[in-house]
C-alpha cells in the first residue's frame, strides 16, 4: 500500500525489476477475494492485471508506504527459536533456571500461539509504536509474518514487530496478553512478498537495528533456518476449530533479543529488515506525553 495523500492509500504490485504497478483493489483482502472468485493463483492474477498497463512514474523509494494489510487479527507464535526460549527463561527466573513452561513448549507438539493484535491496534511503516506506561522493560520482537487466506494457505510473507513487555511477562506468564497487546504495540509491513515467488522460505535473513538520538545502539541478525517449527504446523494449529479471517497475519516468533539490560526509550527508532520484503521502520513514543 502507498499513500497518495493523507487520506488515500492504494494497493500496488512491485515486480522483480522494481517497477510499481497500481492494482484495482482497495485492500489486500479485496485482492484475495478476487483470486478466490476467479480461481486463480495470487501471482497469476497480479501478472494478468499488470499486462498492458503503465507502471507508476515513481520508484518504490519515492512512495510513502503504509500498512500493506489491515488484518482483523494478527496472531503470533512464541518460543519457536532457542534465543526466545532462553530470553523468556531469563526474564522469569533470572540466573536460577529450572525446567520451565518455556522449556516445555519449545519441545511440545502443540506450539504457543496467541492473539497479538487487531486492526485498530496495528500500525504500518513509519507510524509510532507506543510504550506501555506501566512497564520498564520493553523490547521489539522482529518476526517473519505469514499472510494467510481463509483456508490457511500461505499467500505471502511480511515483517512484524511483536513489541513486548519483558517485566510484565517475566512477573507472571499469565499476564501474557498485557505483555503483548496494547495500543500500537504491533507493526506490520512494509510489503507482502507473494509466497509463490519464494524458493526457500526457511532462508530469510532478519536484521534488527535500533537507533537512539541518531546513533545505532543495537544490531543483530538471524535466519529463519533456525526456526524450530514449520510454517504449516503453526498455521494448522491456528486454523484448528477456529474462525480465521482471510488476510490474517501470523507472526512466527522472534529470533533476535536485545541484551537483557536494554529497554526501548521514547524517541528510539526500530528498523527491521528482511531482504526482498523491505525495511519496517517505526519511531518509538511514550504513550502519554512525558511531564
Ligand atoms: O511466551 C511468550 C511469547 C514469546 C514470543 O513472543 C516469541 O517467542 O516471539
Ligand atoms: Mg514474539
Amino acid at each position: 500500500n502507498y499513500r497518495t495523500d493523507a487520506q488515500t492509500e492504494k494497493l500496488a504490485a512491485v515486480t522483480i525489476s522494481s517497477k510499481v504497478y497500481p492494482l484495482p483493489f482497495r485492500t489486500f483482502q479485496d485482492f484475495l477475494k478476487k483470486c478466490e472468485e476467479e480461481k486463480m493463483s495470487y501471482l497469476t492474477l497480479v501478472q494478468e492485471l499488470i499486462i498492458g498497463i503503465e507502471p507508476l512514474d515513481k520508484s518504490l523509494e519515492e512512495l510513502t508506504l503504509s500498512l500493506p494489510i489491515n488484518a482483523y487479527e494478527v496472531w503470533a507464535s512464541g518460543v519457536t527459536y532457542l534465543r526466545s526460549r532462553d530470553a523468556r527463561n531469563y526474564e522469569s527466573q533470572g540466573n536460577e533456571p529450572t525446567v520451565s513452561y518455556y522449556d516445555k513448549v519449545y519441545v511440545a507438539e502443540r506450539p504457543e500461539l496467541f492473539l497479538k493484535s487487531t486492526d485498530r491496534r496495528t500500525i504500518g511503516p513509519n507510524d509510532p509504536l507506543y510504550l506501555r506506561s506501566d512497564s520498564n522493560w520493553i523490547i521489539p520482537e522482529p518476526e517473519l509474518g505469514l499472510v494467510i487466506d481463509g483456508n490457511g494457505t500461505i499467500v505471502g510473507y511480511t515483517i512484524g514487530n511483536d513489541m513486548s513487555s519483558r517485566d510484565i511477562e517475566g512477573e507472571n506468564p499469565l499476564y501474557l496478553p498485557q505483555a503483548k497487546m496494547w495500543k500500537h504495540s504491533c507493526s506490520v509491513g512494509p510489503a507482502i512478498l507473494l509466497a509463490e515467488t519464494v524458493d526457500n522460505p526457511y532462508d530469510f535473513e532478519i536484521i534488527c537495528r535500533i537507533f537512539r538520538e541518531g546513533e545505532k545502539v543495537f544490531e543483530d541478525s538471524a535466519n529463519t533456518s533456525q526456526l524450530k517449527r514449520s510454517y504449516e504446523e503453526l498455521v494448522e494449529y491456528l486454523m484448528r476449530d477456529n474462525i480465521v479471517f482471510p488476510g490474517t497475519v501470523l507472526l512466527t516468533g522472534t529470533c533476535i533479543v536485545p541484551p537483557n539490560d536494554f529497554t526501548l526509550n521514547d524517541g528510539d527508532l526500530v528498523e527491521i529488515e528482511i531482504p526482498r520484503i523491505g525495511k519496517l521502520i517505526n519511531p518509538v513514543k511514550a504513550q502519554l506525553p512525558l511531564e
